[in-house]
């Protein structure tokens, strides 16, 4: 067995790892990525598609933001449609001025990795058998077998579970340990992406009779939409030309007359669920993104979440490196809770308010609806959904 040695090991090549590995190098700590998946098929996964002020500020921290800046889509606004009414929410008019961005987690993954490769920064892609070790020690390490078959024991100081919701990380902490949250929706998001120009300039979230509907983009010429499916349902049955008819039918008339259709050049059925581990820190190992929560994507907090754990965790470790200090480590997992709790919260409210629910009698819609009446007539109901879209402010 071959053994190395680094400062912090990472679990996980996905936005967790590789932003967490760019902050830490940009810090002078060392840091080795150990990645299940080929480079190839990280690259490729399409994933989300609106990033907040402070994953921007995150980014542009790591030395990541400059081909963001210049693709990325600025966005003041978007548009809730429902009972043939719509509601367009003016971001920066409701929370002083703020916005999101449109770009693409393929193209921040892409983005990170390149910087990683440039800075001949040490990874592992396809490593099989990860397995951690003495995490409540004081040399705790990995062992997986690399590429080539050859068994590696990597000695570290920390280790950093970056590999989301069926990693290794959380699987290896006993039960007892960790109390786990879950809610699981009766449906789950069929998207679809495509070289066609986006129907609107803004993203339009549908609430319609026959289901959820979400018009998205990742540029001028590639759109990215979604349509609720039951939660049985297969991509296999689901043809593009069905997809395109279903979509149309679930958008206002006036704009399901101007969607572009086109071939797919992906397709996929993500599940919904709301899941949160506690605690994110065990002794030398700490959870960060997906690997510790789960939210479902109507909010938009998914990869923002990630970015928001590796800020505070990459500053804790920075810390403890730097400062000798460890109030930053001791407090990481409370800190991030709080935070994640609170886009758990806003991401389950908006998935309620925008999807349809399988329920007899109908209390439940009409609950919607008066949710739905309340938010068009009030600006502080506005107010609230807004700040939570743009990201709720770091505590100091
Ligand atoms: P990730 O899951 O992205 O990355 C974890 C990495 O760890 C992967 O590369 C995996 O291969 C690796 N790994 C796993 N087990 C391992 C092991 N044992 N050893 C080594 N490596 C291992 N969020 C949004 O905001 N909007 C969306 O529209 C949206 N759509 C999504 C669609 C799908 C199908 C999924 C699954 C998620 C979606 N998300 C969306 C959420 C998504 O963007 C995540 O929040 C984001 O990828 C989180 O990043 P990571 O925490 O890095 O986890
Ligand atoms: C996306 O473009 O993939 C996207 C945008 C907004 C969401 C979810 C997904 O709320």
């Amino acid at each position: 067995m071959a053994t190395l040695r680094t400062q912090v090991a990472i679990i996980g090549a996905g936005p967790s790892g590789l932003l967490l590995g760019q902050l830490l190098h940009r810090h002078g700590i060392d840091n080795v990525i150990v990645e299940r998946s080929a480079a190839e098929h990280v690259a490729a996964r399409i994933r989300a598609g609106v990033i907040e002020q402070t994953t921007i500020e995150l980014l542009d921290e790591a030395g990541v933001g400059a081909r963001m800046h210049r693709e990325g889509l600025p966005h003041e606004g978007f548009d809730l449609a429902f009972l043939g009414r719509h509601l367009r929410i003016d971001l920066p008019g409701l929370t002083d001025g703020k916005h999101v961005m449109v770009y693409g987690q393929t193209e921040i993954t892409r983005d990170l990795m390149e910087a990683r490769q440039a800075a001949g920064l040490p990874s592992f892609y396809s490593a099989a058998n990860v397995s951690l070790h003495d995490i409540d020690g004081n040399a705790p390490s990995l062992r997986f077998t690399d590429a080539e078959g050859r068994a590696q024991e990597l000695h570290c100081d920390f280790i950093a579970g970056c590999d989301g919701y069926h990693g290794a990380s959380r699987a290896s902490i006993q039960a007892d340990r960790l109390r786990s949250f879950e809610r699981l929706y009766p449906f789950g998001w069929l998207g679809i992406l495509a070289d066609v120009a986006p129907v609107s300039h803004e993203l339009i979230y549908a609430n319609s009779e026959r289901g959820f509907a979400l018009a998205s983009m990742r540029s001028s010429t590639r759109s990215r939409y979604y349509v609720q499916v039951g939660a049985e349902e297969k991509v296999e049955q689901w043809s593009d030309a069905a997809f395109w008819d279903e979509l149309r039918r679930r958008l206002p008339p006036e704009t399901a007359a101007k969607v572009q259709t086109g071939p797919s050049i992906e397709k996929s059925i993500a599940p919904l669920r709301s899941f949160v581990a506690e605690p994110m820190r065990f002794g030398r190992l700490f959870l960060a993104g997906d690997a510790a929560h789960i939210v479902p994507p109507t909010g938009a907090k998914g990869l923002n979440l990630a970015a928001s754990d590796v800020r505070y965790l990459s500053r804790a470790l920075v810390e403890h490196y730097r400062e000798r200090s460890d109030v930053g480590i001791d407090r990481y997992s409370e800190r991030c809770l709080r935070r994640v709790w609170k886009a758990e919260r806003f991401s389950w409210w908006f998935t309620s308010l925008m999807h349809r629910f399988p329920e007899p009698g109908g209390f439940g819609q009409r609950i919607q609806e008066a949710e739905l009446s309340y938010l068009e007539g009030s600006v502080a109901a506005q107010t609230a959904l807004a700040e939570n879209y743009v990201g709720l402010p770091f505590e100091a």
